[in-house]
């Protein structure tokens, strides 16, 4: 199978008569979707043997094809005219320059954000660099209570002021400036003195919601993230809730979503605690709301079966240009 791939694009390369040619055919193999990006994609699913002699195959392959398609390509850019001879050919086709691209996070913030205008909310931000008051006591966490080393805190020294820890401190804050019915989003960065590994970095990036009226409650919460989810991952999914806690709803669930036949943890969610409203400012008899947050990395990761945090940040063109 991967000689038969190396085969028919080594002979592909060969009889490309341009450069769109050329491109089009590197992309049919080592584009985001391309027949050998493919099978690399698929050794994770192998035993260790097989999957260490298949991919020391496929990425042998992989180079050779790299190499061939350098080659052709620079024969085809040494070749113009203008190149060949000291006039110049004012009608020769220009070169185009490698024209830049938004960055993966950056078009799945801009995807999560239309869907959710789509459904009437707005999208808020806040500051990373935040007090102890917004990203722990408006949020019903006070001083030492122990649900504070759920966040493991990169706090700045001899200051009141901490580096956030979540987006849910936002959610104090446009509280406390504007009246209810309200439905926001705040997409953002946040930080966490944490061990870096193929699913939690120092930093990344979550993406909260919040929405508060008379009568809004958990099938409210359901019915639009279930929209959400169908609409961000193009197919109808199943979404379940399960208990759990938040000092800041009450009460608190985890969300889950099926996919290929697993459920995934995606997001922590609940409704609106009556404390973090009369923090605010707002009466917990008059007002119910349900808030979420999730991580931004996650959802992406689990849409383009990206299997490994570190490769948002690490600036592999490889990697940035198959989006
Ligand atoms: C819960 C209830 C609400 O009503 C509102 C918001 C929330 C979420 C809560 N503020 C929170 O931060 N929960 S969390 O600690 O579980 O983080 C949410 C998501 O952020 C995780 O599921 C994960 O996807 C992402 N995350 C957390 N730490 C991370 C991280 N992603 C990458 N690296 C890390 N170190």
């Amino acid at each position: 199978m991967l000689n038969k791939i190396k085969e028919k694009f080594i002979k592909d390369i060969r009889q490309a008569k341009d450069l769109k040619e050329l491109e089009e055919i590197c992309r049919c193999c080592l584009g985001r979707k391309g027949e050998l990006t493919k099978i690399l994609r698929s050794l994770k699913d192998l035993s260790g043997e097989e999957r260490k002699e298949k991919g020391q195959i496929a990425n042998q392959i992989k180079k050779e094809l790299e190499n061939l398609f350098q080659e052709k390509k620079l024969r085809f850019t040494n070749d113009l005219p203008h190149r060949q001879t000291n006039w110049i050919d004012v009608t020769a086709p220009g070169i185009l320059p490698d024209q830049g691209h938004l960055h993966p996070l950056t078009l799945v913030q801009k995807e999560i954000e239309e869907i959710f205008q789509s459904m009437g909310f707005s999208v808020v931000d806040g500051p990373e660099v935040e007090t102890e008051q917004y990203n722990f006591n408006a949020l019903n966490v006070p001083k030492d209570h122990p649900a504070r080393d759920l966040w493991d805190t990169f706090w700045l020294k001899d200051l009141d002021l901490l580096l956030r820890t979540h987006t849910s401190p936002v959610q104090a804050r446009y509280m406390e400036k504007n009246n209810p019915p309200l439905r926001i989003i705040v997409p953002g960065r946040c930080f966490r003195h944490e061990a870096t590994d193929a699913t939690h970095d120092v930093q990344f990036y979550q993406f909260e919601g919040l929405m508060v009226g008379k009568k809004v409650s958990a099938v409210n919460f359901k019915g639009i993230i279930e929209e959400f989810f169908k609409q961000f991952f193009k197919s109808d999914v199943k979404v379940r809730l399960r208990p759990s806690y938040f000092p800041f709803v009450e009460p608190g669930f985890e969300v889950d979503v099926k996919r290929n036949g697993d459920w995934l943890e995606i997001m922590g969610a609940g409704m609106v605690h009556p404390n973090v409203f009369k923090e605010v400012g707002y009466n917990p008899n008059n007002w119910q709301g349900f808030a979420f947050g999730a991580g931004l990395e996650r959802l992406a990761m689990i849409k383009y079966q990206i299997d490994d945090i570190r490769l948002f940040y690490s600036s592999d063109l490889r990697f940035l240009n198959q989006f």
